[in-house]
């Protein structure tokens, strides 16, 4: 379907039934049990992966402890140089690779190839970034004696990844890893693994041309059991985890039982404001590609809109005269906006959220239903919902995983928007519309959103690389992609360095011996 063996063939996917593999080397599983793919958009076999062991894991373990020894020693420009090749790598392997990423997880193939082009972007960003690992220098407080940190590498660094993103999220990760000197071991979601062993596939030519060990990229695919063997390995000083915050917390919890280091981005419940001052025509077009693009299966997707009474019900009809004609279908037809769900337990948790949020007084405006009939045979396609609730409704305190728009109406000022807005537990993207500085000022005060991601005149979902991602309260508090977001993957350290003939102690300390 959609030439689906030809990108594979492009890919250059043979290694069906991988369980792991260290970069060059790849390797079945030692016992036999194996996962069958299938698009959510038809259905139809991808391609069958073996499930990791706890050997297996081990394997890769060691072999990735043993890659970091050399590759600590490169210097970070030379990793950068590895870093660039990989970047162009993914400029060659953009179009099937994009394309597989729409069929195996569902996207259009549009935001397939944006998440591709993610990549791109941070591996751009990663080998500039290679000659600006910077620290600071101090004073010392003593003569002749000099105060500076530096950042070394940490060690094997644990990626855990989640199927909405199946390789754009590991490339935040994987490719800062790689310049900081650290190696990584990806579990890639068990819902799509095929585009990680295709994006190792990719990585293993880069890996060969430049006669580099392997272990430096691994790739391990298992169940939630080797996420939980990574989370509590002390060989694995740091865990970045993206996915629910019920996975979250677990992996926290483990990671930080051994006081490990653990990079959370989990659930959001993101929310856009809309006051009585806000440009209408360009908050629409924000509010509908937050809640329906991707099929509302972004951590950033919008999942509340706030509208104040003074313009709820031309936003509410501007909204219901879109959502019903809403293209939906096969993610790699051209012209489709909405794809499928990941798969029918994802659809359940849609009806069901449905079902509950009515029974608390929740009014479905339109959509909710599951698409039957030509092209909808798989049963995991479904209409976007909106519906007109309240904040502290439990399901709007929830992060659904579906195109489900909450709407909720406000009638004081910013301050009563901003405080529906906080009143979640996650804390991942927001934004207000508004032309009015007092309000947007507001919003982005110590006061307003308490967001790690906070915009204006632009919606909740479809950030850039160059700034740091995640959020806060249980978002999990992690800091990927940009800025200075790779200092999580190094260690840093503080020397003290006396070229005197004297040993002054600090603080004025006499100590005569
Ligand atoms: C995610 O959903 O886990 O900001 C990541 C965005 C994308 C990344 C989303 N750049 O929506």
């Amino acid at each position: 379907p959609h030439g689906m063996q030809q990108v594979l063939r492009e890919l250059g996917i043979q290694a069906e039934n991988a369980a792991w593999s260290t970069g060059l080397a790849w390797g079945g599983a030692s016992n036999s049990r194996s996962k069958t793919i299938h698009s959510p958009a038809d259905g139809r076999r991808i391609g069958t992966v073996a499930l990791a062991t706890t050997e297996d894991y081990s394997h890769v373990v060691e072999t990735a402890q043993a890659a970091f020894k050399t590759w600590r020693t490169v210097p970070a420009p030379k990793r950068g140089e590895i870093v660039r090749q990989i970047g162009n790598k993914l400029r060659e392997y953009k179009e099937p690779l994009g394309k597989l990423v729409s069929y195996e997880m569902g996207k259009i193939l549009q935001e397939g190839l944006g998440e591709v082009q993610e990549m791109i972007d941070i591996c751009d960003f990663a080998v500039g970034l290679s000659r600006q690992l910077h620290g600071f220098t101090m004073h010392s407080e003593r003569p002749a004696h000099r105060m500076y940190e530096q950042y070394h590498p940490l060690g094997v660094v644990g990626i855990i990844s989640a199927f909405n993103f199946p390789v754009a999220v590991w490339s935040w990760n994987a490719m800062l890893a790689a310049v900081c000197g650290d190696v990584c071991i990806w579990k890639p979601s068990e819902k799509t693994p095929l585009t990680g062993v295709a994006v190792q596939h990719i990585l293993a030519d880069v890996l060969r041309e430049n006669e580099l060990p392997e272990g430096i990229f691994n790739l391990i695919i298992g169940d939630a059991e080797i996420g939980a063997q990574m989370a509590a390995d002390p060989r694995v000083p740091l865990v970045s985890a993206t996915g629910s915050t019920r996975m979250g917390k677990k992996v926290g919890e483990v990671v930080g039982a051994r006081l490990g280091r653990a990079l959370l981005e989990l659930g959001g419940n993101n929310a856009i404001i809309l006051t009585e001052h806000a440009d209408l025509d360009i908050a629409i077009r924000a509010i509908v590609f937050g809640a329906v693009g991707t099929a509302g299966q972004r951590c950033t997707t919008t999942r509340r809109v706030i509208i104040h009474e003074a313009v709820f019900e031309d936003v509410k009809a501007r909204l219901l005269k879109i959502y019903p004609s809403l293209p939906i279908g096969n993610p790699l037809q051209e012209g489709t906006l909405v794809g499928p769900l990941i798969d029918q337990d994802a659809v359940a948790a849609f009806t069901k959220a449905l079902a509950d949020v009515q029974a608390e007084g929740g009014k479905l405006l339109t959509g909710g239903e599951v698409l039957t009939g030509a092209g909808y045979e798989n049963g995991t396609y479904v209409k976007p919902a909106l519906v007109e609730v309240e904040n502290h409704y439990h399901m709007v305190q929830e992060e659904t995983f579906a195109p489900i728009l909450y709407l909720i109406k406000y009638s004081g000022g910013v301050e009563e928007a901003i405080e529906l807005q906080n009143g979640v537990r996650q804390g991942l993207s927001s934004a207000i519309f508004s032309l009015n500085m007092r309000e947007t000022e507001t919003y982005l005060s110590h006061t307003g959103s308490d967001c790690g991601i906070a915009n204006v005149n632009i919606g909740t979902s479809g950030a850039e690389i160059g700034g740091a991602f995640g959020g806060e309260k249980e978002t999990g508090g992690g800091r990927e992609s940009g800025s200075d977001a790779w200092r999580v993957y190094m260690r840093r350290q503080t020397n003290t360095i006396n070229y005197s003939t004297q040993l002054p102690l600090a603080q004025g300390i006499k100590f005569d011996v």
